[in-house]
């Protein structure tokens, strides 16, 4: 007998962190809210986390200087990132979303893939599993969320993105290259702006244009990426949903709205993300002896750095002061800055390992 076809889910929560401080607040309702950095009526340094509908109205959008976001929309209600909060909430989200799976994978803070193969005899049945776990998440925790279904994970992630907020989109296998056709090439998870432009150079638009072209061109110009991306143009994708293991590093990265060689916005915002990583570690009562930066240029060449400390710790000032080191490097006038991030790993637990800790 042929194994049974997979029926993919992908829930990404709609404006998270936002949606939660308006449940928490609700008379921000119906009022633009942005929460990130601190704009200090206009002087404000570091970026915008996200911000919700009415905002995004306003242009406003993730990864973006706060200074911008001030200038685009002065009477939105500013909020610091309340990581904890966020933590807690996508804790007890996620807790919501296992159980409707035979395979779960978190991916960040806000989304999630679940297998639901044996749970389901077809599409319609899906459908009515979203429409369930939708309820739930609204009755428990009051947000609402997007999902969409494919037959791959692939299918699935553009599908959750297809109607924002509150979306439900299903896309069964036969009507995946034709769901996928007209939505620009930058929808394929990993086709960033120079990979579009190449591509636009090419002629090439929307992912239709590009399930249109000779593969082998494709592998051409891009290596094994092009097959990767002729496959996937298809709606062809054979990951698996991947349960997770144990917790091996805590990290966070941040792509800025616009590519920046403004090195003060870069190190405000890599000591924020140190202190964010710093939460999460301590929530999580671990001790670590690595710190990794991570740097993409504009031309999305990407560099790790790490460095190993000779002593285990739990301190923020460790973090950025590590942090802070291994930037330094990368910090190059003519080189603009897309994406910074920074993680921890080589993990002790604080339980197992009291009496090494340096703490003061
Ligand atoms: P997203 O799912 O990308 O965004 P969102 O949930 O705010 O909005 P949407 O309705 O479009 O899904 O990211 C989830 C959370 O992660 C978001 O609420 C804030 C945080 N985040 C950052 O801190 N920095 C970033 O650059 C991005 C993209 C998100
Ligand atoms: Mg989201």
């Amino acid at each position: 007998m042929a194994e049974k076809k997979r029926i993919i889910l992908h829930v990404d929560m709609d404006h998270f962190f936002t949606a939660i401080e308006e449940r928490e607040h609700p008379e921000y309702r119906g009022k633009p809210v942005i929460v990130g950095a601190d704009p200090k009526e206009g002087k404000g340094r570091g970026v915008v986390s996200t911000c919700n509908y009415e905002a995004r109205k306003y242009g406003v959008r993730s990864g973006m200087p706060i200074s911008k976001a001030w200038k685009l929309c002065q009477h939105a209600i500013y909020l610091p990132v309340n990581y904890e909060l966020y933590t807690r909430v996508s804790e007890r989200i996620m807790a919501i979303l296992r159980k409707y799976a035979d395979k779960f994978e978190s991916w960040g803070i806000d989304e999630a893939f679940l297998d639901v193969t044996s749970k389901v005899k077809d599409y319609a049945e899906a459908e009515a599993l979203a429409r369930q776990i939708k309820r739930e998440i609204i009755e428990k925790e009051g947000l609402t969320c997007s999902i969409g279904i494919g037959p791959n994970k692939l299918i699935a992630k553009i599908a959750s993105d297809y109607q924002k907020p509150d979306g439900l989109t299903v896309v069964r296998e036969e009507e995946a290259e034709k769901f996928l056709a007209p939505l620009p090439v930058r929808k394929l998870l990993w086709v960033g702006r120079k990979t579009e432009q190449k591509l636009r150079a090419m002629g090439i638009k929307t992912i239709g244009d590009l399930a249109r072209r000779d593969p082998t061109v494709l592998t051409e110009t891009f290596g094994v990426m092009g097959t990767q991306l002729y496959l996937m143009a298809h709606g062809i994708d054979k990951s698996e949903v991947e349960e997770q293991r144990q917790i091996k590093s805590i990290s966070r990265d941040i792509t800025f709205e616009e590519d920046t060689s403004d090195f003060n916005l870069v190190l405000n915002t890599l000591e924020r993300l140190a202190e964010e990583v710093h939460k999460d570690l301590t929530g999580q009562q671990l001790y670590f002896k690595t710190v990794t930066l991570r740097v993409r240029y504009e031309n999305f060449e990407t560099h790790t750095h790490s460095k190993t400390l000779p002593f285990i710790t739990n301190r923020l000032q460790d973090l950025k002061k590590t942090a802070k080191e291994l930037i330094q490097d990368y910090l190059k006038p003519e080189r603009k800055i897309r994406l910074v991030g920074v993680r921890v790993s080589n993990f002790v637990s604080a339980e197992k390992q009291k009496p090494l800790v340096i703490t003061s």
